[in-house]
């Protein structure tokens, strides 16, 4: 069970229709593929998406990382050594991503070197999840008719709306917009991305407050400290600390400092390690998760449902799981099919997922 090399294999894949958002916008999906050997022959897999805009990675820094600093730390330990193998990624600050896809490649291996599941390692808890859809900046119309289409081809019936760079009035009106085209019936929350002040988010929500927004996810930037918990004393809305709590240490200082009263887990940048002590922080401290989305493709989304489905506190909500459709094409020998609203994690050892060689010879840089 001993790591003999990790690979860092850049690659980009076009998406079909660009998600704008307030920190930034996507257009190709730049990621890198990491893959872990063991020296059974064994091969995780997992995929780390650049967001410079929230973590400062690139596609290359992430490569760099994993290749000058991450494998050299890890080559010789045993897939089981995963405590050891954080205490040596974290004598490096930052670098979420690259950090996040090694250690679920790991937990890949392993996986696959035991015969088991490891959304089954994990906790075992379910076998699927409800999708929600994040619908991103555009005209009324389109997210409305992005919206309708996503319901009415997936089943999907959770929407988040990002909004928080546009002035308010314009993303009050979208909101509107989809409520009024979907009905009562569908959930919608709403994700600024840190677009707005203070004082511009409390206006939004009071001109929103008869939408019935289930929650509102990282108005203001975390600095905004006071202005942040301001906020979270004059709103009904549960709020949600995405980019601003990525380490248990963030966790605590959002839901202490009451600055949030919800925390978002993404694979993508805590992997499955740091996800469970999140999760479990969050479980001790009474608070409520969602499974967030950090626009990634399928090996990503595989990863996300493997963890939110394997925990009765991360499948409670529906997890954001279907950015990948609007990717023009994935790297998986089977794409991953979300149907009836629901994601189901797939069966087969480790994540159950296979990296088709054709598509990755075609995609790689
Ligand atoms: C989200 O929930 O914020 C946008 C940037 C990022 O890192 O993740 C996405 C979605
Ligand atoms: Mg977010």
């Amino acid at each position: 069970m001993k790591i003999v090399k990790i690979e860092a294999i850049p690659f980009a894949i076009p998406y079909r229709k660009p998600l704008r958002f307030a920190s930034g916008e996507v257009h190709i999906a730049d990621h890198v593929l990491v893959r872990v050997h063991s020296d059974d022959g064994v091969v995780g897999v997992a995929e780390a998406p650049p967001r410079p805009y929230t973590y400062g990675e690139t596609q290359a820094s992430i490569v760099a990382a994993i290749e000058g600093l991450f494998a050299p730390e890890l080559v010789g330990l045993s897939l089981l050594e995963r405590e050891v193998m954080h205490a040596r990624l974290d004598r490096t600050v930052g670098n979420p991503a690259a950090k996040a896809a090694l250690d679920m490649a790991v937990w890949d291996a392993l996986g696959r070197t035991l015969d088991l599941p490891v959304t089954q390692l994990l906790g075992g808890w379910a076998d699927r999840m409800r999708v929600a859809h994040m619908v991103g900046f555009a005209p009324d119309a389109e997210m409305v008719a992005e919206a309708e289409h996503v319901r009415e081809r997936y089943g999907i019936t959770t929407f988040k709306v990002k909004v928080g760079r546009r002035p308010v009035e314009l993303d009050v009106r979208a909101c509107r917009a989809l409520r009024s085209a979907l009905g009562p019936e569908v959930e919608l929350y709403v994700d600024g991305n840190r677009g707005w002040t203070p004082s511009e988010a409390a206006r939004a929500l009071d001109a929103m407050s008869d939408l019935g927004l289930t929650l509102a996810e990282e108005l203001c930037p975390a600095d905004d400290v006071l202005g942040r918990r301001w906020l979270v004393g004059r709103t009904p809305v549960p709020t949600v600390a995405d980019e601003s709590a990525t380490t248990p240490g963030e966790v605590t200082r959002e839901l202490l400092g009451g600055s949030a009263t919800m925390i978002s887990i993404k694979t993508a940048r805590t992997g499955f390690g740091t996800s469970q002590r999140i999760l479990h922080q969050a479980e001790g401290l009474g608070v409520e998760v969602v499974m967030g989305n950090q626009i990634d493709g399928q090996i990503g989304t595989a990863c996300t449902v493997a963890f939110g489905a394997a925990h009765r506190a991360s499948s409670r909500r529906a997890g954001e799981l279907s950015n990948f459709l609007d990717m023009a094409d994935d790297l998986l020998t089977e794409p991953l099919q979300i149907a009836g609203g629901e994601l189901a994690v797939r069966p087969g050892p480790g994540l159950g997922i296979e990296i088709d060689p054709d598509k990755l010879a075609h995609y790689r840089l």
